[in-house]
C-alpha cells in the first residue's frame, strides 16, 4: 500500500500571487511557516474587495465575530484571561550579553527561537492560514514599510483590513526588492468559544535581527496584530539607524475659528491621561489616534504621518453627550468590529454609554448576568475595561484631509501628559528641544482602575512608550536629542496635566484642555507672552482669561490661575530625585539630558532660597 498524497496545501493560484512579489526571501518565509505550522489550507489575499469580504465573511462563518444589529457591526469576544497584552510573555531577542537597560524585557535570542519553534509545531492544524501585505505609513511615503501578515485568525486579519493601508501593491512595486517586516500570529488551540486556550504558553518574541515578531496562543488584539504594537517595537529598533522617528503619539490637527489656519500636534499620553480625549476635542481633526512616523521635512520642519489607517479605541465612557462624533458613528451603519463590550439582542453594551444595561447577556466570560462571579471568585463587570472598537479613521466627521498624505503633516507641537495630583501645573512649554526631551523622558502617572494593581500610585513611563522599547533607553533618547538638534524649525514641546487635585477636587474641568490646546497653538505662532519658570514657559493669567471666554465662554479667576499654576517646589524636586535615581542606573543616558536635570534642580532650588519653602505662586515669576 502507497500512503496518500498530502494535499499541497499552498494552490496554484495562491502560489502564483507569491511569485508575481518576485521575492524569494517571502515566498521562503511563507514555505518555512507552512513547514513549521502544518495547516490545512493556505490563502494568499492580496487586499481586492473580494478579498475583503472573504475574510469578513470568514470570520462571522467561523464565530470568531459575531453580526450585531446594526449593518456593518460585529463583536468579537477574546478569552476571559487575555484581555490586555500580556507583557510578562512579551519579550525583545537579544543577542547574549546584550543589554538593553531596565524596564526592557530581553531574552537570549537562540533560546527564545528554539522556544518558540517548539511551541509552534503544527499549531495550525486542521486551521486556514492567511498570508496577508499590509503597509505601515501611508502608500507612497518614505515613511512606507511594507509588512507580511501570517496568522491563522480571520478577526485578526479582518482588524489589519481596518487599520492598515493594504500593501500587497506595494510589495509588487518593489519587485522583491528592500525589507520589509514580517509578523507571523496564530490563535493556537481553540475552546468552545473559539477562544485561545493555552494561555500558559503565550508569547510575543520580537527577533530584531530578522526583522519579524512570533505571537502566539493570544488574540487580544495588542498582541496578535502584528503591524500594531509588535510592528511598533521593530520600527523604534530600525528608526535608530534613520532620519525619522517612531512614536507612541496621536496626530491631531487644531483650529482656533477665528484664525484661518490649522496646527499640527502630536502627543504621548501614559493610558488614562487624556489621550484620546485631547486628540478627540470638537471642532479639531484627526490623523491618528495611537502612532506616529515623525521625519524631517526640507523646510526644516518636522513632519508626521500615521502608521495606521484606522482606530482601535477603548470604548468606555463614550456616550453621545461628551463625544456627539463617535457616538453618532458607533451607532449607525459602517464596518465596525466591537470587542469585549456586553450584548444583548445584538445590541452592545459598555460603560457610561447613557444608556440602561441589561440584567443579561453575553460577554468575554460568555453568557453573562448580574453578579456573576469568575473562578478566582470577582464579581464580572457587564464589559470589559478594556473593551474597544476597531474602525477605519475615514468613517469620522473630523478625519482630517491629510490624514493619508504620503509626505504626512507639518508639526508644530508636541505634548508630552502626565497625571498627578499635586506636582505639574496643567500646560507648560519646554524651554527649548533638550529640556522638551527631558520633560518627556520625566513623564510620570498616576495607576488608575484602569491599569492592574494599586491605584493612584505614579509610575515612570518616558514618552509614554516605555512598554515597547526594542532599544536602550539612552540610545532612544540620544537618538531624540540629535532628532531635534538637525531641525531648523523644531516643534514646540508642551507637557500636560489634566489631573491637579485640591483635597481630592479637580481643579480643572473635563473642557480645559481645549484652552490649553489654544494656548499652545498661539504659542507656536508667535502670538504670546509666556511666564519663564525654572521649570518651562508658563501661560500669563492675562492670555488665559481671554482664550477661557473665547473657547468656554468662562471667566477665568486670578485665584484659579494662581492655584492652578503654582509652582509646587518641593514635589517638582522629589521628581528629580526620583529621576536621578532612575536615569543614573541606566548606561549610556546622553550628557544632554542630565544638564537639563541639573538645571531645572538648580534653578528650582534657587528659586527655594530667594522665595521660600514648599509652593510659589506663578507672578513670583512674572
Ligand atoms: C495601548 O495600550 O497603548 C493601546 C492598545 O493602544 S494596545 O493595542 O493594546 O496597545
Ligand atoms: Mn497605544
Amino acid at each position: 500500500m502507497t500512503a496518500p498524497v498530502k494535499k499541497d496545501p499552498l494552490a496554484e493560484n495562491d502560489r502564483k500571487k507569491l511569485r508575481e512579489l518576485n521575492n524569494p526571501r517571502l515566498t521562503a518565509i511563507v514555505e518555512e511557516v507552512i513547514l513549521l505550522c502544518r495547516p490545512e489550507k493556505v490563502t494568499v489575499l492580496t487586499g481586492c474587495p473580494e478579498d475583503m469580504d472573504y475574510v469578513r465573511e470568514m470570520a462571522l462563518r467561523r464565530g470568531e465575530e459575531t453580526p450585531l444589529a446594526i449593518p456593518g457591526h460585529s463583536v468579537h469576544f477574546d478569552g476571559y484571561h487575555d484581555q490586555a497584552r500580556d507583557m510578562a510573555n512579551t519579550r525583545i531577542l537579544v543577542a547574549p550579553g546584550e543589554s538593553m537597560g531596565g524596564g526592557i524585557n530581553a531574552f537570549d535570542r537562540e533560546k527564545g527561537l528554539a522556544e518558540i519553534r517548539a511551541l509552534m509545531e503544527g499549531i495550525m492544524a486542521g486551521k486556514e492560514m492567511l498570508v496577508c501585505f499590509y503597509d505601515l505609513g501611508p502608500i507612497n511615503s518614505r515613511f512606507s514599510i511594507p509588512s507580511l501578515q501570517i496568522t491563522d485568525s480571520f478577526y485578526v486579519a479582518h482588524c489589519e483590513n481596518l487599520l492598515y493601508r493594504q500593501g500587497y501593491g506595494e510589495f509588487r512595486r518593489r519587485n522583491g526588492k528592500g525589507e520589509f517586516f514580517h509578523f507571523i500570529h496564530s490563535a493556537g488551540a481553540l475552546d468552545e468559544r473559539g477562544n485561545s486556550k493555552s494561555l500558559h504558553c503565550r508569547r510575543t518574541f520580537i527577533d530584531l535581527q530578522e526583522k519579524r515578531v512570533f505571537t502566539i496562543n493570544n488574540q487580544y488584539a495588542g498582541s496578535s496584530v502584528g503591524l500594531k504594537k509588535p510592528a511598533f517595537r521593530l520600527s523604534i529598533h530600525q528608526s535608530l539607524s534613520r532620519d525619522w522617528m517612531c512614536e507612541h503619539m496621536f496626530i491631531s490637527g487644531v483650529f482656533r475659528p477665528t484664525k484661518k489656519r490649522v496646527t499640527y500636534f502630536t502627543g504621548a499620553f501614559p493610558s488614562a491621561s487624556g489621550k484620546t480625549s485631547t486628540a478627540m476635542i470638537p471642532g479639531h481633526t484627526i490623523v491618528g489616534d495611537d502612532l506616529a512616523f515623525i521625519g524631517p521635512g526640507s523646510d526644516g520642519r518636522a513632519w508626521a504621518a500615521n502608521v495606521e489607517q484606522g482606530i482601535f479605541g477603548i470604548i468606555e465612557d463614550i456616550n453621545a453627550v461628551d463625544d456627539p462624533l463617535l457616538w453618532q458613528v458607533l451607532t449607525t451603519p459602517r464596518e465596525i468590529i466591537f470587542s469585549n463590550v456586553l450584548v444583548k439582542d445584538g445590541v452592545p453594551y459598555w460603560s457610561n454609554m447613557g444608556r440602561e444595561i441589561p440584567q443579561r447577556g453575553v460577554n468575554h466570560s460568555g453568557p453573562w448576568f448580574q453578579g456573576k462571579r469568575d473562578g478566582e471568585g470577582r464579581e464580572i463587570p457587564f464589559s470589559s475595561k478594556n473593551s474597544r472598537y476597531t474602525l477605519r479613521i475615514s468613517e469620522l466627521e473630523n478625519a482630517d484631509p491629510c490624514a493619508n498624505d504620503p509626505a504626512g503633516v507639518p508639526l508644530g507641537g508636541i505634548i508630552f501628559g502626565g497625571r498627578d495630583a499635586d506636582i505639574s501645573v496643567p500646560v507648560l512649554e519646554a524651554l527649548n528641544w533638550a529640556h522638551g526631551v527631558y520633560c518627556g523622558a520625566t513623564i510620570e502617572s498616576e495607576t488608575t482602575a484602569a491599569t492592574i494593581g494599586r491605584q493612584g500610585v505614579l509610575k515612570h513611563n518616558p514618552m509614554a512608550i516605555i512598554e515597547f522599547l526594542s532599544v536602550p533607553l539612552g540610545a532612544y533618547l540620544r537618538k531624540y536629542l540629535q532628532f531635534g538638534a538637525a531641525l531648523r524649525r523644531p516643534p514646540r514641546i508642551f507637557r500636560t496635566n489634566y489631573f491637579l487635585r485640591d483635597k481630592g477636587e479637580f481643579l480643572n474641568g473635563k473642557l480645559d484642555k481645549k484652552v490649553w490646546l489654544w494656548w499652545m497653538e498661539g504659542r507656536v505662532h508667535n502670538e504670546l507672552k509666556a511666564i519663564r519658570t525654572p521649570i518651562g514657559w508658563i501661560p500669563r493669567h492675562e492670555d488665559l482669561r481671554i482664550l477661557f471666554r473665547d473657547a468656554l465662554n468662562k471667566d477665568y479667576r486670578m485665584a484659579d490661575y494662581e492655584k492652578q499654576f503654582t509652582l509646587r517646589i518641593d514635589r517638582l524636586l522629589e521628581r528629580i530625585g526620583r529621576m536621578e535615581a532612575v536615569f543614573t542606573a541606566e548606561h549610556s543616558v546622553p550628557r544632554g539630558f542630565f544638564r537639563e536635570m541639573e538645571r531645572e534642580k538648580r534653578e528650582l532650588e534657587a528659586a527655594r532660597k530667594d522665595f521660600g519653602e514648599g509652593s510659589l505662586s506663578p507672578l513670583v515669576f512674572a
